[in-house]
């Protein structure tokens, strides 16, 4: 997977450009999941396609910018399923943004998940490999350079809890009031990239995107969010589930079904887990 890696940070390289000097404006099209797409997003899927059809051990692509798989090398061994660049409207308010990958073999489904990658776009370029451990590296001087290992504390101090709140099911906005109470620290920025790479830097805590009225199934979606980071979260000693489950337990229908979704240590997961069992 080395070429892939390699591909991922030139793509990251290119993306930092494209943000720095790109135009942040809307385009006139929408994604699969009904997103309107800037051009950013458009863009970035565009640098990351063109450099992957230059990677002969991938086999085929899915992005969460365009509506089905593309097939890149028919001999190729790996999926790589992605989600070019993460929270970009953000990226006009000067938040840090940030690209997701799912490498994937033989199908786009969990169980089939065997690394996952991340970038993120902020003061400073990083990015996330996890195979076995979860290894961060930096942007210095144009190059990637290894800065440390990631590994979450049995228990965090951070909470950042997503969605649309007066959509909460009472029971989730009474757990999520009760970790504040517990003297937790609110940390959301709306970029999901940004707000999990904080908790795993910060030695852990509580992400949540749970399900609400408005969106019973959640918002991230499974290939290219959810399950990528689900992978870190995991071989970084921590958890990630949909309020019941392993989310890397979940079926996948369709390439753009998403899933609630709460990634921590382990303590806060199995608190989220508690709850959500009492409230079944
Ligand atoms: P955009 O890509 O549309 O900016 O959405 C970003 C995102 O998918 C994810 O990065 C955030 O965690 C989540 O949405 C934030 O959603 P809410 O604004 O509903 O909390």
């Amino acid at each position: 997977m080395t070429e892939i890696f390699d591909a991922i940070k030139q793509t990251a390289i290119e993306i930092k450009e494209l943000i720095v000097n790109g135009d942040t404006g809307k385009s006139e099209q929408e994604n699969a999941t009904g997103d309107t797409q800037l051009k950013l997003d458009i863009q970035s899927d565009l640098i990351i396609e063109k450099i992957f059809a230059n990677v002969p051990s991938i086999k085929a692509i899915v992005s969460e910018e365009q509506e089905a798989i593309v097939n890149l090398h028919e001999k190729g061994k790996y999926l790589i399923a992605y989600d070019p660049l993460d929270g970009s409207s953000l990226v006009d308010v000067n938040l840090s943004v940030g690209s997701i990958f799912g490498i994937y073999e033989n199908d786009f489904t969990a169980d089939n998940l065997i690394a996952s990658v991340y970038v993120v776009f902020g003061p400073r370029v990083e990015l996330v490999i996890a195979t076995e451990e979860v290894k961060m590296y930096r942007l210095l001087k144009g190059k990637f350079e290894f800065i440390q290992t990631i590994a979450l504390n049995e228990k965090g101090k951070l909470n950042a809890p997503g969605s649309t709140q007066n959509c909460w099911a009472p029971f989730h906005k009474q757990l999520i009031d009760d970790i504040f109470n517990d003297g937790y620290r609110l940390r959301y920025s709306g970029g999901m990239v940004p707000d999990l790479h904080q908790i795993l830097l910060k030695g852990g805590g509580l992400f949540s995107y749970p399900g609400t009225s408005d969106r019973p199934k959640g918002k991230l979606r499974q290939l290219f969010e959810v399950f990528p980071f689900a992978f870190v979260f995991e071989k970084a000693g921590g958890q990630a589930i949909d309020g019941k489950q392993r989310v890397l337990n979940i079926p996948t229908t369709h390439i753009h079904d998403t899933t609630p979704c709460f990634f921590g240590s382990n303590e806060e997961i199995n608190r989220v887990l508690k709850v959500y069992k009492e409230n079944e």
